[in-house]
């Protein structure tokens, strides 16, 4: 099918395909398009997206400067009702949702529904904190005669950089609660899932957020890097690789504006600890989960399994057992319990890794995936220390070290050697000893006797720190205050005109 005849085709309707393109002002800018294929097959058309040039990223941040000041100035409590409205509409158009996010993002039925679930929950969890936060101004104490109160508002633009790997839920967190916080938006999708973000921006500004405090501009890094720069930048939000988090914080650095914050959620290698009190059927389950649903293409995915070598033997043959009954392939299926990886790079990058490590007999197990299409056959590799995995390798792609009983100080020292600190699960019965390693390892969210992925907005708020990013937690109660600037305003209240308590302290 030719790009052209793609076009009609959208453009007359009644095709699954769908457009993307740069939205200024609520207005749907033309320019060149390009297909988006679909990872499943590698050949199915899911639509066509018209990227962001400089010119246009510039209009953008300039719209979004105009848009900010009436935004703001809406109540909490309405910026919070139309959030609620867009969670509403995302349910009722989940069918369309969840088909983008399968043909776009290579999801499972699963996958899909539980990101369609994870958005709304984002979308009313933010919307229920920008009422608490910043609902009304806060009274403080103080001495009689003054009136001190602190207040909460946006900062202005807010640029949002989100990942392929959660195109809606990510997408829509960072918008909702850049928006509940009362900032414009500027937000640029991962160049991989352009769709998915036109649908979400579309549903928002249906459910009545307005069009001068929503802005959509697809593109590439390098469009990230032109809004990221821009004089008017008030705020960045991120997720995805540390590097490019690195990046981003350097090019805030160097612009001669105002400080402005970077919250950042990047990668880990993440690991899980096994002693020999745990109960093997159950771990193989959650390292399974954990490991190879999604495909790994979870940043809280389990990359290093570290195993008591007592049972380690019998650990790994269950995993693989267990991993064996996975079906692997076309998401669509309802049967299908992982999916393709998102592009050709990632499938060969994987295929790379597993390949040197094949050569050097360290893959003890693999799977087998269809040849057509980006899939990646998950594969479990034994590594003799958790220093010899230095990179976090974003697939199907299982690690594995033993500890013994006298060495788990070692384990643990090796596991914070590599600076991420994201999630961490734990399979032990004693006490103490999950104790011991929680307190010892710098970590974002650990996973006691369960699998280490699938975060709950607001129960389990998500995020890491060291190269696993800044913080503040995402669904959490403290996310959205750094996405707002505070305001305090002292007023003497004597009736006489001098209050004689109020002292001057420095
Ligand atoms: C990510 O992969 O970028 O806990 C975040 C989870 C998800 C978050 C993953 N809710 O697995």
């Amino acid at each position: 099918r030719s790009l052209e005849a793609l076009l009609a085709e959208i453009a007359a309707g009644g095709t699954g395909a769908f457009m993307a393109m740069p939205v200024i002002d609520g207005q749907r800018l033309d320019g060149t398009s390009r297909m988006v294929v679909s990872p499943i097959d590698a050949a199915t058309v899911a639509g066509a997206v018209i990227e962001a040039d400089a010119a246009i990223a510039d209009r953008a941040m300039a719209a979004a400067s105009r848009g900010f000041a009436a935004w703001a100035a809406t109540p909490a409590r309405q910026r919070a009702d139309t959030l609620r409205r867009a969670a509403e509409r995302l349910e009722a158009e989940r069918g369309r949702a969840i088909a983008l996010l399968q043909v776009e993002g290579g999801k499972t039925l699963d996958d899909a529904l539980a990101e369609v679930r994870e958005a709304t929950d984002f979308l009313r969890y933010y919307a229920a904190e920008a009422e608490r936060l910043f609902g009304s101004a806060q009274t403080m104490p103080g001495p009689t005669g003054e009136d001190n109160r602190l207040s909460q508002r946006g900062r202005g633009v807010f640029v949002t950089i989100s990942p392929w790997n959660f195109p809606l839920a990510i997408f829509v967190g960072q918008v909702s609660a850049a928006l509940a916080a009362g900032n414009a938006v500027v937000a640029k999708p991962a160049e991989q899932t352009p769709l998915v973000a036109a649908f979400a921006v579309e549903l928002l500004h249906a459910a009545g957020v307005p069009v001068s405090a929503l802005h959509l501009v697809p593109g590439d890094g390098r469009i990230g890097a032109r809004l990221v720069a821009h004089g008017a930048v008030a705020g960045v939000a991120f997720t995805g690789s540390t590097q490019t988090a690195q990046a981003i914080n350097r090019a805030l650095a160097a612009r001669s504006g105002p400080i402005v914050p970077l919250i950042a959620e990047t990668g880990g290698i993440n690991a899980m600890i096994v002693d020999a009190t745990a109960l093997p059927e159950q771990v193989a389950d959650d390292v399974v989960t954990s490991a190879f649903r999604s495909a790994g293409q979870r940043c809280s995915a389990l990359r290093l399994l570290c195993v008591q070598a007592d049972i380690a033997g019998r650990i790994v043959q269950l995993v693989a057992g267990a991993a064996r009954e996975l079906s692997i392939g076309d998401p669509r299926e309802p049967a299908t319990h992982v999916g393709p990886v998102i592009d050709i790079e990632a499938k060969a990058r994987l295929e790379r890794w597993i390949a040197a490590h094949m050569a050097a007999g360290r893959v003890v197990w693999q799977g087998e995936a269809p040849q057509a299409g980006h899939f990646v056959a998950p594969a479990i590799i034994a590594l003799d220390r958790p220093e010899d995995l230095a990179e976090e390798v974003f697939g199907p792609v299982l690690h594995v070290v033993r500890w013994r009983e006298d060495a788990l100080d070692r384990l643990l020292q090796g596991i914070a050697a590599n600076g991420y600190g994201l999630t961490l699960g734990i399979h032990s019965r004693i006490d103490d000893r999950i104790e011991r390693i929680v307190a010892r390892l710098a970590v974002g969210n650990v996973y006691v006797n369960r699998n280490m992925i699938g975060a709950v907005v607001g129960t389990q708020p998500f995020g890491g720190s060291g190269l696993s990013g800044t913080g503040p937690k995402a669904g959490g109660p403290h996310y959205l205050p750094r996405f707002a600037i505070e305001q305090t305003v002292a007023t003497n209240t004597a009736a006489s005109g001098v209050n004689a308590s109020l002292a001057v302290l420095g």
